[in-house]
C-alpha cells in the first residue's frame, strides 16, 4: 500500500516538508475551503496540485469531496447539487486524481464525547463515553423521544450525570460533539450561531427518514454519480460510519458487513467502491474487521488504519495500532495480498509529547501519528517480505 497521510492544505502547520521527511509518499486533503455544494473548479485542483508536487509527493486521494446535506435528505435542490458534485468529479479526474473519499452519515460526521483522554502512560487519546453522549442527547439537546433508547438503569446514570457535570464540563460537551469535530470536516458553525440550536434544526431534515429511506436517497446519488466517476476512472469510496451505530436517532446505513454488501450491489460497478476504515468499523464487537477486509476487498480503494478498544458498557476508545478490535495485522496482510497498489493512511493519533506544541486538529496530531505510521510500516514490512517468501516457494 502506499503509505499517505492527511494534509489539510496551506494553512496546516504540518508541513509538506515535514512529511516527505517521514516518508510519506502521497497526500491526501480537500478544498477545505471551500463548503459542501460547492463545485471545486480545476484551477483549484490545479492549484493544490501542484503546491504538492512541488514539495516532491503526489496527490493521492480527495478526502472528502464531501455529499451536501441536501442530497441526503433529499431536498428539491439535490439534482443541482449532484450535478455539482459531477463537474467536481469530472475536474478531479481531468486533474488525475482518481481516489475520492466521501461518507454519507445523516447531519453529523464522527461522534467522541471526550479528544483528550488521558491514559495511564500519560498520553491522550480520543474517548466515546456513552453516558455523557447519552446525557448530551437527552438532556442538552433534549431530543424528542430520546428516552426510549436508553434503558432505566441509564436513564438514571443521565440523571446522577445532572447532578455532576459542571457547567464547563457540559459546556465542553457540546463543543466537543458539535462544534470541535464537526468544524474540521466542512461544517463549520456559523459565526455567532448557537450549536445546540443550530444541530437541532439539521436534525429535523431527518425526523422522516428511516433506514430505508437513507438508502434510497444513496441509491438516488449513486446512480447518477458513479458514471460520471467510472466515465474518468475515479473510485469513489464511501467512508463507514463512526461510531457504526444509531446516533441521536438518525439512521445509519455504512455500518455493518451487511450494509457494505448492500451498498457495492447497489450499484454494481468498480467506481462504487469502499474506504476501508478500520478503526469506525471495529468499534462494535460484532463487526470482524479482517474478515470485511477479505470480503470486500475488490472494492476497497483506499484505506484508513487505525483500531478500537472496546470497553464494558459501550464506551470505546483508540486503541494502539498494533492491538484493539480492528486487527491490523490481520488486516494489513490481506490489503497487501489483494490491494497492495491502494493508499492508506493511519487515523486518530493519540497527543504525544511535542503534539501541543503544533496547533492540529482532534486526531491528526503529528507525532501520535508519525508514531503510529511508524508501526503500521513495520507491519506492513513483516508482511510484504511473508507475501515475497509464500510467491518465491
Ligand atoms: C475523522 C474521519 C472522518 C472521515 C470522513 C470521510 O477523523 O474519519 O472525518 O474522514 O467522514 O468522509
Amino acid at each position: 500500500m502506499i503509505k499517505t497521510w492527511r494534509w489539510f492544505g496551506k494553512k496546516d502547520p504540518i508541513t509538506l516538508e515535514m512529511l516527505r521527511q517521514i516518508g510519506v509518499e502521497g497526500i491526501v486533503t480537500a478544498l477545505y475551503d471551500l463548503p459542501p455544494g460547492e463545485v471545486w473548479s480545476l484551477e483549484a485542483i490545479e492549484d493544490m496540485k501542484q503546491t504538492i508536487e512541488g514539495a516532491g509527493l503526489v496527490w493521492s486521494v480527495a478526502e472528502s469531496l464531501p455529499v451536501a446535506e441536501e442530497i441526503k435528505y433529499a431536498a428539491p435542490t439535490r439534482d443541482k447539487l449532484i450535478q455539482n458534485y459531477n463537474t467536481s468529479l469530472m475536474n478531479l479526474g481531468r486533474a488525475g486524481i482518481k481516489t475520492i473519499c466521501y461518507n454519507f452519515m445523516p447531519a453529523i460526521d464522527w461522534v467522541r464525547t471526550d479528544l483528550n483522554r488521558q491514559l495511564p502512560d500519560g498520553t491522550t487519546t480520543l474517548y466515546f463515553d456513552r453516558m455523557r453522549y447519552a446525557y448530551f442527547d437527552c438532556r442538552i439537546l433534549q431530543r424528542e423521544g430520546a428516552e426510549a433508547d436508553y434503558s432505566v438503569e441509564e436513564l438514571r446514570k443521565i440523571e446522577l450525570l445532572d447532578q455532576t457535570l459542571t457547567k464547563d464540563e457540559k459546556e465542553e460537551l457540546i463543543d466537543t460533539i458539535i462544534v470541535k469535530t464537526q468544524g474540521f470536516i466542512h461544517r463549520k458553525m456559523k459565526e455567532g450561531a448557537d450549536p445546540v440550536t443550530e444541530f437541532k434544526k439539521l436534525l429535523q431534515h431527518y425526523k422522516d427518514i428511516d433506514r430505508d429511506g437513507l438508502r434510497e436517497n444513496l441509491t438516488y446519488f449513486l446512480n447518477r454519480v458513479i458514471p460520471v466517476a467510472e466515465a474518468h476512472g475515479i473510485m469513489l469510496c464511501i467512508h463507514p460510519d463512526d461510531p457504526p451505530f444509531p446516533v441521536f436517532g438518525l439512521p445509519r446505513i455504512v455500518s455493518r458487513e451487511e450494509d457494505l454488501e448492500w451498498i457495492i450491489g447497489a450499484v454494481n460497478n468498480h467506481s462504487n467502491g469502499i474506504t476501508f476504515c478500520a478503526g469506525s468499523l471495529s468499534a462494535i464487537a460484532e463487526n470482524d474487521v479482517p474478515r470485511m477486509a477479505k470480503r470486500f476487498a475488490k472494492r476497497i480503494g483506499f484505506a484508513h488504519l487505525r483500531s478500537t478498544a472496546l470497553l464494558p458498557e459501550g464506551n470505546f476508545m483508540e486503541a494502539s495500532h498494533l492491538d484493539g478490535n480492528g486487527r491490523l495485522i490481520e488486516v494489513i496482510r490481506i490489503l497487501e495480498e489483494c490491494v497492495s497498489d491502494i493508499p492508506m493512511r493511519v487515523d486518530h493519533g493519540r497527543v504525544l509529547p511535542g503534539d501541543s506544541e503544533i496547533t492540529h486538529n482532534p486526531g491528526y496530531t503529528f507525532y501520535g501519528r508519525m508514531f503510529a505510521l511508524a508501526q503500521v510500516e513495520g507491519m506492513m514490512a513483516v508482511v510484504r517480505n511473508e507475501i515475497n517468501e509464500k510467491r518465491s516457494r
